[in-house]
């Protein structure tokens, strides 16, 4: 990661020495987006909701009717890696139960 070069500074030394500021960035997050289908059982993506998103059952069940009426709904936002995680645990999931739930993952 880039360091900020800072003036060098003299020390009583009589040495040069140099300092810099540490730059500590962010890293990109990204939204984890469920998509609507015809055939997966509501109650199928509440559970989904609940059990890889941490979600209560109330807070699922609003996400879950979100994405039903809106085609598309936000059930996280985490970094690349566990975004990635998450979308393949529950497409695996999903597809283990022969449902057609597909979830993506989107840059927030
Ligand atoms: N539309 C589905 C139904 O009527 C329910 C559903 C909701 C499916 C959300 C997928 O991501 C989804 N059974």
């Amino acid at each position: 990661m880039a360091r900020k070069q800072i003036p060098a500074q003299e020390h009583e030394h009589g040495v040069m020495v140099e300092t810099s500021k540490p730059e500590v960035t962010r890293p990109p997050l990204f939204q984890v987006v469920l998509l609507n289908d015809d055939f997966t059982p509501m109650d199928f993506v509440v559970e989904v909701l609940q059990v890889f998103f941490a979600l209560n059952r109330e807070k699922a069940t609003q996400v879950m009717l979100h994405v039903h009426t809106r085609g598309k709904g936000v059930c996280g936002v985490y970094t690349r890696e566990v975004a990635e995680s998450k979308v393949t645990q529950v497409n695996e999931f999903s597809r283990l139960h022969q449902h057609p739930l597909l979830c993506s993952m989107e840059k927030a």
